[in-house]
Formats: structure tokens, C-alpha cells, sequence
């Protein structure tokens, strides 16, 4: 199937240190996000969204808002009812529930920011005077807000799911039983790490203008998945997709929380069509942290089986998601917990049987989505300091109790039949223990300890399906598929527009897709403009999630830069009067093989192609654009590790981390400084998980976090030194041989910080199973005190 072939690259730009093209603009203030975009008479939106977290709407009264100078519409759940009966989400994971999210929330609020009504109005303040006008009577309904509880039964949180459950499944591999019933240690825990919002920089938003003259929408997004976007507006709202525009410009931060497709997002086109005028919505801080999506917290419980050396012969896992009020559209509330039971347990280690139990309860909060790592970290915090765990009870150091269960040769097949073609896992494992200087370590450890000041080191290692594909939906039984493009075209000058389904919300791709494109082509980084983040230019895309733009947009852009390659290389060597397979394209030139003096610039060829009929071979045809779709047949998966040592302050509880040191192998790099960055804000995200961050509620399903005055994430004052070492084992799947890792840094990242802190708390004899390890729950703890 050509479609997965992806022809191999020769690695010249591939590999460089190059600095980002994109940063002139975005660090001089010159990126245009969102908010700086304007049309021209454009109108504002705001929403009134439910303060309560259960409630029936007896009344909404608008009479005095609607008289108020400047408002142009408002809009409740009966004004669009007809048009769209809100969006349904669900997952082919087994016993995923379907569940229909409404626009505005019709007849009940289900959680406190829930949208209830429009407001459009000359401008956002003229918008939020008019919601403040706006008389919502609600009748208290009693809130669902334990998932432990509400998993049970009881009182309904929505009441499409009567049995408050959002997904539920549980399989097993492999002989668990006999495991568990020969074993002669049996470790378990359960991990809670805490609800925690993406909070990117810049919040959400979009800007409809609907042109009734030539019945065309345009639509510009914040988003992660344009493409998606523009599909919903079909599905949910009836748009042609040609007549539709999707724009995704410069985003501030996605990390998943733009993965979705929001009420919001399918408002604004409706609005604008009604009111025949450009509507703008961007959301403030409150709104972004009480309805933006919510991330990560989960409830997992996790038992190991080992023999008497210490290996794992077996693994249970129990996953509960507390979900919120509905699933959010697409990816549901279904992905964290099923990610967590079904791909996490096992890691990088040789444990013959699984079994796991999954399941998500809703409740009356905001609906749980997507941030970076989303599944992924809960499993992996439970996996390794569960690992810790045992190796604290069998008097091992966390390097050698890994290294005893680590895989031990490649290919390696895992309990639920899934093939890992190649790996770096035992040797992560080494490196870090090198780097981390262990002996040395130790000592500085108790030295301290002496003096009353307590350092701990955490470690944790990791695996992950990266370059999220086709492939690997299938190895997991799932039956939803990725379709990406990348278009590419070379015009009569020899320069190169790379289009790319996959725009990038400060990932890079404008550098490392150019890396790429020039390697293949043989011209210059410079000579290549990649362009992103529109739906109308060619390239389509299911989205930068998963980690899979550095594999699947490179390699549908090698494909369809081949295609040109292939064109060059017919007119030149019939210019050069050589054979086809003799041209090398390089450094801007075509040359033939072994003869370097017979050669013509790429420009010339280019021109040739474009202008001069006379040059070309017999039967050539002057195509010089290409869009081509390319998806990998089989999952791919990277891997590394983390090591971070952390002191605690007795006097105060705090927990400052003193250094950090990471292992990553995400096979060949196409650009190391941008894999750093990668490396760097994932983990600074995930000691903000660890240390600080938390979104809470109180008894009545308020969210009394919602500034970031009350939620804490990370600043330059916390992020620690790093000293990152890269491994190299190259996919045999993919162009040139990458694997994806933009979610690595928070995936493994938390469980290092609650083993350091765990490390740390040893002297005190209490050990924390659950994140984030602020101040106060570090007091407790070394007073003994564990709650949970
Ligand atoms: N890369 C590379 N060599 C490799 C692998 C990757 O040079 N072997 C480069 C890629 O070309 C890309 C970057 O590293 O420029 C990350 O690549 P990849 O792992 O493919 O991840 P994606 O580009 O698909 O980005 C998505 C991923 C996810 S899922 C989240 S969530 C996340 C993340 O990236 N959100 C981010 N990193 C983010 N970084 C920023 N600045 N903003 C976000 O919203
Ligand atoms: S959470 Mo990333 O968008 O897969």
C-alpha cells in the first residue's frame, strides 16, 4: 500500500540544531493570534453561564437586557434547538457511552460556567453588562460531585446516563490470577493525581464572518484541529464544507485543550449567519479555567504481583475518571481512564499478565478532556512509584528493581499482543542512573539529612505511542481512523510552499517541516516557506494531538516533496543527458553522479519545468505541486526517562526542584533545540501537576480556582536546571526513521516528582499518594499525617 511507504531521507538539514523560523516573529511581538485578527464591523460575544453545578431553569428573563443600547441577539437553548441539538461524542473504546453536549445548556445546568446564554452586543463590555441584566431562576438539583461515589449510583448527574457512568470496560491478558495467587510480594496503592486545567497562555476563542452574499463562512479558530472544526460545521450545523474557511493562526498553547471542538466554536458561525455580521468570542482566565475542559485527575488503583527476587509477574489496574457533566467533543471523557487501564500498565517491563478496569463517572463539574499526556501521566504515575514502592519494600534502589523488570530484547510483544519494534529501555534506565551520579547522590543525601535538611531523587521511565496513527487505533482494537496531507509545491524560481495539515500552536513545524522538505529536495532551509493552519490551502489534517506531527506531517510532506524530487530529477538528467538514477539533488544543485562538474542549479531545472518545453524528456507532464496523504501501518513508540531531585524545607513544606535530568529517545531528531524545548516545558508543566497546580471545588460545585491567583502553575522562578542526553533508536516506520515525543516531558514528569518528594519524606516514614505535594500536604505528611 503506497500510502505507508514513505521513501527514505537523506539526513543533511535533518539533525541541525536549526534556530526557529517562526521565533522572529512570535518573540518580537509579531505573531498574530486570535485576538489580534479583526473584521471590520465586527460584533462581540459573552456568555451567561450557569452558576450553579445542578439546577432545573424555571425562568430566563432577557427583557431588560435585550433594551439595553448595543445588543444585537440574544440567545437561549429554544432559539437554536432546531438548528442543532448539540454534539455527540463517543469513542470506539469498548463500553464508551455516547453523550450529546448541548450548545446552550436546555431545561438544566449540569456544571457551574456550563454556557446558558448568548449575548452579542457592539462590544465584549456593552456583552457583559447585558448578561448581568439577564434573570436565570434555577431550582436547585442536588449536585453530583463524588466519582467514587456517584460510579455507584445514586443521584443522576446528567440525566442521559442515569447510571452516572461515561465508560465503562475491564480486560484482561495473560494468567493474572496464578500471578497474584503464587505471588510472594503483593504491592498496591492508589494514586490521585489532581484536576488540572491546560491553561494556555492564550485562551480560547474564534471569529465567525459569514458572508451572506456568496453564502461562505469564514471562521478563524484557536484551535488544534481546524480541519475537525470545519467537518463539525457541517455535521452539526449543515455548511457546506466549501463553502467554509477554517483558520487556525498563530496559537498561544494548545496542549490539548484545543483538541476539542467546543459550543462556543459552533455558535459564532450560527450567529454571524443570523445577524449577517462578523462576531467575535475570546474568553477570559474565569471562563478558560471553569469551562475550558479539566485534565488529569484521576482515581488509580494499581497491585503488583512479584516473586521473591522482586519481578512482576502480574499487574491489575483500576482507572476511575471523575468526567464532569458530558463528554467533551470528540475525544470524550473515555481516553483518560481507558488510556490509563488499557496502554499504561505494563510500561517498559516485562510483565506477562494484565488485567484493568476503566471507567469514567459524571458528575457535576466541568466535562474532563484532553492535556497533554492525557491518560498517559495518571498510568505512568501509578505505574513507577508503584515501582518504587516495591522497591522500597525488597531494599532495592529504583534503579535496580527497573532494571530487573525491564524488557530485555526487541521485538517485544505485550500481554495484549501489541508489537514494540525496537527500544532504548534498559539503557534509559543506565544513562540516568550515570547521569544522576548515584553513589555520589547518596551520600550528599545523608549528609544533609545530618544537617535537617531532606533531598530526595525520583526517577521514572516511560514509553509511549507517539506519532499517534491509524496503525495504532487498530492495534487496539478502535475503528476510527487519521487522514493527513501535506501539499507541496515548487515554483518556477526553484522556491518551496510545504502546506501542512498539522498547524502548529508552538510546536515548531515551520522549522522541522522545512528540515525535512529541504532534505528531500536538496535546496536550501531558506528557499522553503511552510505554511499551516488554513483549510483551504490543499493539506487536510485530523490534528497536532498525540504527538504525531514530527512523524505523520513529515512524513506526508517526504511523500509529496518526492513527487516533485522525481520531476526535478527527469528534467535534469535529461538536461545533463545522464541517467535518472546518477542525479543527486544537493545544496541547491542537480549533479550526476561521480562526474560533480556536469551539473545544473535546482532553480534552472525548475524554470526549465516551468518554461522551456524543450528541456523536458519525452511524455513529461509539468506537475510541480503535490498533495499527498501518508499514515504509519503499525504503531511506533518512544520512550526515555526522568530523574529529578527535589529538597524539601521542613519549616515550610515546600519542595524546590534542585535539578533535573532527562533521557529521551524519540528515534531521529529533526531538530534537537526544538526536542529540548519539547522536553523542557513538558516537564515544567508536569512539576506544576506535582507541586502546585489544582482546580478545586468546594461542597456546592464551585470552582474556587479561577484566576491565577488561586491556581498556581509553574514560573521561571520553579523550572529547574536540566541536563537532557538523547538516545537514538530509529523507527523502521517512519521517514527518516522519528518518532513523536511533544507530550513525553509531561507523561513522566509528575511520577518523578512524587518519588523525589516520596525519597525526601523517607525519614519522616510517610509516603504521598497524591499530587500536587503543596506546602500544606507535605507538613501533614511529616507529621504522618496521609490522608487518602
Ligand atoms: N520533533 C523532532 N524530532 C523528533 C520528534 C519531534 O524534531 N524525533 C519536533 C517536531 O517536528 C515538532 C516537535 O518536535 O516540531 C514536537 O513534535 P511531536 O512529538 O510530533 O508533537 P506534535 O508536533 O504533534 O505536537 C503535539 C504535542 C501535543 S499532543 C501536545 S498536547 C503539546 C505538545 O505537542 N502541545 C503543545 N507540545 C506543545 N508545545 C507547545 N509549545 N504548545 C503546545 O500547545
Ligand atoms: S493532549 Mo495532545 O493534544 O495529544
Amino acid at each position: 500500500n503506497p500510502h505507508f511507504n514513505s521513501p527514505p531521507i537523506t539526513r543533511n538539514m535533518i539533525g541541525k540544531r536549526v534556530p526557529r523560523s517562526e521565533d522572529a516573529k512570535l518573540l518580537t511581538g509579531r505573531g498574530r493570534y486570535l485576538n489580534d485578527i479583526d473584521v471590520e464591523g465586527q460584533l462581540h460575544a459573552c456568555f451567561v453561564r450557569s452558576p450553579a453545578a445542578h439546577g432545573r431553569i424555571l425562568k430566563i428573563d432577557t427583557s431588560v437586557a435585550s433594551a439595553l443600547p448595543g445588543v444585537h441577539l440574544i440567545w437561549t437553548s429554544a432559539d437554536i434547538e432546531s438548528q442543532c441539538a448539540g454534539m455527540e461524542a463517543q469513542f470506539s473504546a469498548d463500553g464508551c457511552l455516547p453523550m450529546t453536549m448541548p450548545l446552550l445548556a436546555k431545561d438544566v445546568v449540569r456544571y457551574v460556567g456550563e454556557p446558558v446564554v448568548l449575548v452579542v452586543a457592539d462590544s465584549r463590555a456593552v456583552a457583559e453588562d447585558a448578561c448581568d441584566l439577564i434573570g436565570l431562576d434555577l431550582e436547585d438539583l442536588e449536585a453530583v460531585l463524588d466519582p467514587r461515589a456517584s460510579i455507584q449510583g445514586g443521584p443522576v448527574a446528567n440525566g442521559e446516563r442515569p447510571d452516572n457512568v461515561g465508560i465503562r470496560g475491564h480486560a484482561s491478558f495473560g494468567d493474572v490470577d496464578e500471578a497474584f495467587n503464587n505471588a510472594a510480594h503483593v504491592v498496591s496503592a492508589l494514586y490521585h493525581p489532581g484536576r488540572v486545567a491546560a491553561a494556555p497562555m492564550e485562551t480560547r476563542g474564534c471569529l465567525a464572518d459569514y458572508d451572506w452574499a456568496q453564502d461562505r463562512l469564514k471562521l478563524w479558530v484557536s484551535a488544534q484541529m481546524p480541519h475537525y472544526v470545519k467537518l463539525c460545521l457541517n455535521l452539526y450545523l449543515g455548511f457546506d464544507e466549501s463553502r467554509c474557511e477554517v483558520i487556525s493562526p498563530d496559537t498561544g498553547g494548545g496542549f490539548g485543550q484545543k483538541a476539542h471542538v467546543f459550543p462556543e466554536e459552533m455558535l459564532m458561525p450560527l450567529a454571524s449567519k443570523h445577524l449577517r455580521s462578523p462576531i467575535k468570542w475570546v474568553e477570559d482566565r474565569r471562563e478558560n479555567l471553569l469551562a475550558g475542559s479539566h485534565a488529569h485527575e484521576q482515581f488509580v488503583t494499581i497491585e503488583y504481583a512479584a516473586n521473591a527476587d522482586g519481578r512482576i509477574t502480574g499487574v491489575r489496574t483500576h482507572a476511575l475518571v471523575d468526567g464532569g457533566a458530558y463528554h467533551m467533543p470528540p475525544q470524550t471523557m473515555a481516553v483518560e481512564s481507558w488510556c490509563t487501564a488499557a496502554v499504561t500498565p505494563t510500561g517498559v517491563y516485562d510483565i506477562p499478565a494484565t488485567e484493568y478496569v476503566y471507567e469514567a463517572a459524571v458528575t457535576n463539574k466541568c466535562p474532563m478532556g484532553a492535556y497533554r499526556g492525557v491518560g498517559y501521566m495518571a498510568g505512568t504515575l501509578a505505574r513507577e512509584c508503584l515501582m518504587d514502592d516495591l522497591g522500597r519494600k525488597l531494599n532495592m534502589s529504583p534503579f535496580d528493581i527497573r532494571r530487573l523488570n525491564v524488557v530485555p530484547e526487541f521485538p517485544w510483544t505485550n500481554p495484549q499482543g501489541i508489537v514494540f519494534d525496537e527500544g532504548s529501555w534498559l539503557e534509559t534506565i543506565n544513562v540516568l542512573e550515570e547521569m544522576v551520579d548515584y553513589p555520589a547522590f547518596l551520600k550528599r543525601q545523608a549528609e544533609a539529612r545530618k544537617a535537617g535538611k531532606y533531598l530526595g531523587l525520583g526517577i521514572s521511565v516511560f514509553v509511549e505511542s507517539s506519532g499517534e496513527s491509524t496503525g495504532m487505533l487498530k492495534a487496539h482494537g478502535m475503528h476510527e481512523i487519521y487522514h493527513d496531507t501535506a501539499t507541496v509545491k515548487m515554483d518556477s524560481s526553484g522556491s518551496v510552499t510545504v502546506t501542512s495539515g498539522l498547524n502548529s500552536q508552538g510546536q515548531g513545524h515551520e522549522t522541522t517541516l522545512a528540515q525535512v522538505a529541504a532534505d528531500v529536495l536538496g535546496v536550501s532551509f531558506e528557499s522553503i516557506v511552510v505554511d499551516a493552519g488554513t483549510s483551504t490551502k490543499g493539506a487536510y489534517g485530523s490534528g497536532t494531538v498525540g504527538s504525531r506531527a514530527g512523524v505523520i506531517a513529515s512524513g506526508c510532506v517526504n511523500r509529496a516533496a518526492y513527487a516533485i524530487r522525481e520531476k526535478l530529477v527527469a528534467v535534469a538528467a535529461n538536461m545533463l543527458e545522464s541517467s535518472e538514477d546518477d542525479i543527486v539533488l544537493e545544496n541547491g544543485m542537480a549533479s550526476v553522479a561521480g562526474a560533480p562538474e556536469s551539473q545544473v542549479s535546482i532553480a534552472d531545472v525548475a524554470m526549465a519545468i516551468y518554461w522551456d518545453e524543450s528541456l523536458w524528456p519525452v511524455g513529461f507532464e509539468p506537475e510541480m505541486e503535490f498533495t499527498k496523504a501518508w499514515d504509519t501501518s503499525r504503531p511506533m513508540f518512544s520512550n526515555g526517562g526522568h530523574a529529578m531531585i527535589v529538597e524539601l524545607d521542613p519549616a515550610t513544606g515546600f519542595v524546590n526542584v534542585e535539578q533535573v535530568f532527562s533521557v529521551e529517545d524519540c528515534g531521529v531528531m529533526i531538530n534537537p533545540t526544538i526536542v529540548e524545548g519539547q522536553i523542557r516545558g513538558g516537564v515544567v508543566q508536569g512539576i506544576g501537576l506535582g507541586l502546585f497546580e489544582q482546580l478545586v471545588y468546594d461542597k456546592d460545585g464551585n470552582l474556587s480556582t479561577t484566576s491565577f491567583l488561586d491556581y498556581q502553575t509553574p514560573t521561571m522562578d520553579v523550572s529547574p536546571p536540566f541536563e537532557i542526553r538523547h538516545l537514538e533508536t530509529p523507527s523502521k516506520i517512519s521517514a527518516s526513521g522519528v518518532k513523536g515525543m511533544g507530550e513525553s516531558g509531561l507523561i513522566a514528569a509528575p511520577a518523578a516528582v512524587l518519588n523525589a518528594v516520596n525519597d525526601a519524606l523517607a525519614p519522616f516514614g510517610s509516603v504521598l499518594y497524591e499530587l500536587p505535594a503543596t506546602p500544606e500536604k507535605m507538613m501533614r505528611a511529616m507529621q504522618g499525617l496521609v490522608d487518602l
